[in-house]
């Protein structure tokens, strides 16, 4: 099933873009990147932490989360993305991360002709839902969202970053993350969430792009490399931009990874929504108040670049990179905080959620708030309860304003 957009809810992407002070970003400046050639980023915790999703840490932390069980199961979820990143690594690519995936078949030589681009959008959705696709949402190719530069380890800095300029649809999927391991975040445990997430995208996303190719076109399947993520999703229609940085989608509310596949198949393309998140984000500070390495910001959208990692040009809610990897490579793990805490993170197949989010949709949206900050909602869930829930009948995750675990 296509994703459903009210016509009322279509919208222009609105971005706030200061043509004479916009570059487009080099990916050899994202923290990840620089975490391997800019010793203001490198040290020795950060070297532990990449060394912690390969062998097991040498000392174990006490705290409840960050257990021999929980970097277990956080490197297992991460092993099916791991494989396709390092099966070129002697070709200098680090597929799905600083290049695009590559394990396909050919094109086939023969074209299929769709009636209309409604129509072959429509079947191309539809096939990407069934391949395992939580949301699908289609764009145009834009350049300014492609990265300037790549990043190769090998040459421990730039090297080029080749599109078709052909290939001018691009196909964005969103992959729901596990809820009941985000809500125990921060912890090695709610990094499953995250490794799961990339691990089931590289398939999605490789049998959406072979599905495209056996029909005769192009498609380049691509994850964190190649270009930025999140103008795409607010393009492709999969949700609204928040304060935290990350999209929100009326589906998973930020619960969500997104891939993308740049294409020539001739497909229509999706509308940018707007439900009410903006709005929201003026009243609430849940992410800015909860965020542990306090790198999202408070007040109001603006062009203040934290460092080399933020893109210039844009006025926008910029979270500050630095001090989000340097919290991540304190405690040996991804964090996950701003998502748990936001609002609209929540299950919405319940009708009590859906019902939230027409309040918060509305002008009634500090009601919303206020119910949510009554209900608990976003508190931490012990991992003690995460796992103890294999051994309780029935399974209960819900959680509580109770003790959370120490760090
Ligand atoms: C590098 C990176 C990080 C780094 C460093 C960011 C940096 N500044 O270098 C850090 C460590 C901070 C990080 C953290 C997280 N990340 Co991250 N990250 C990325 C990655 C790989 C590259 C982004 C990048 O190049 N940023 C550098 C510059 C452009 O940053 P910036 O100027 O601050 O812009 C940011 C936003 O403002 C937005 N953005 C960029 N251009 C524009 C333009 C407009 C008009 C707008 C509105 C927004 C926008 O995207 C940028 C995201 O960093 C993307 C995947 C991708 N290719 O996009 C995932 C990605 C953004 N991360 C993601 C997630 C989920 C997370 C975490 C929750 C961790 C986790 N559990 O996975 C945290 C959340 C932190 C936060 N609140 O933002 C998801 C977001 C999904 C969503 N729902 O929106 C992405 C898309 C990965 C994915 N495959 O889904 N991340
Ligand atoms: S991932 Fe954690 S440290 Fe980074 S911005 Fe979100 S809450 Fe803050
Ligand atoms: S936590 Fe609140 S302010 Fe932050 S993104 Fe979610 S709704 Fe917006």
């Amino acid at each position: 099933m296509p994703h459903p957009i009210r016509p009322d809810q279509r919208h222009e992407a609105g971005w706030r873009i200061d043509a004479s002070q916009f570059e487009r970003f080099s990916a050899v400046n994202d923290v990840f990147n620089r975490s391997w050639w800019d010793p203001s980023v490198r040290s020795e915790k950060t070297e532990r932490f990449f060394e912690s999703y390969r062998k097991p840490l040498e000392e174990w932390r006490k705290a409840r989360g960050f257990q021999r069980k929980d970097y277990a199961l956080r490197n297992a979820a991460w092993h099916g993305a791991d494989i396709f990143a390092e099966m070129k690594e002697d070709q200098d690519r680090r597929e799905g991360f600083l290049d695009p995936l590559s394990v396909l078949r050919d094109a086939s030589d023969e074209v299929e002709h769709f009636d209309s681009p409604e129509i072959a959008a429509s079947e191309l959705k539809q096939v990407a839902l069934v391949l395992g696709a939580d949301l699908v949402g289609i764009a145009e190719t834009d350049e300014r969202w492609l990265y300037s530069e790549a990043y190769s380890r090998e040459l421990d800095g730039a090297k080029p970053n080749p599109m078709d300029p052909g290939l001018d649809r691009v196909v964005v999927i969103g992959q729901a993350m596990d809820p009941s391991l985000i809500a125990t975040a921060p912890s090695a445990l709610a990094g499953a969430a995250t490794g799961l997430g990339y691990s089931q995208d590289v398939i999605v996303l490789l049998s959406i792009a072979q599905y495209i190719r056996n029909l005769g076109y192009s498609a380049v399947p691509s994850m964190n490399d190649t270009a930025l993520a999140i103008p795409y999703a607010i393009k492709a229609g999969l949700g609204e931009y928040g304060r935290h940085g990350l999209v929100i989608t009326p589906e998973h509310g930020s619960n969500v990874r997104f891939g993308k596949i740049f294409t020539n198949m001739p497909v229509d393309i999706d509308h940018p929504i707007r439900f009410g998140v903006e709005e929201m984000c003026n009243l609430c500070r849940a992410c800015s108040d909860g965020c542990p390495s306090s790198a999202i910001p408070a007040g109001d959208p603006n062009d203040h670049l934290h460092n080399v990692s933020n893109i210039k040009g844009i006025s926008k809610w910029s979270v500050d990179g630095e001090a989000c990897f340097n919290y991540w490579a304190k405690i040996n793990s991804d964090c996950s905080v701003c998502i748990r805490v936001c609002p609209y993170t929540r299950d919405y197949d319940r009708w009590q959620n859906k019902l939230w989010a027409k309040v918060a949709g509305s002008r009634l949206r500090r009601m919303a708030l206020w119910w949510d900050r009554r209900q608990g909602q976003g508190a931490r869930v012990s991992s003690k309860a995460w796992w103890s829930a294999s051994t309780e009948t029935p399974v209960t995750l819900s959680p509580t304003r109770g003790s959370p675990d120490s760090l």
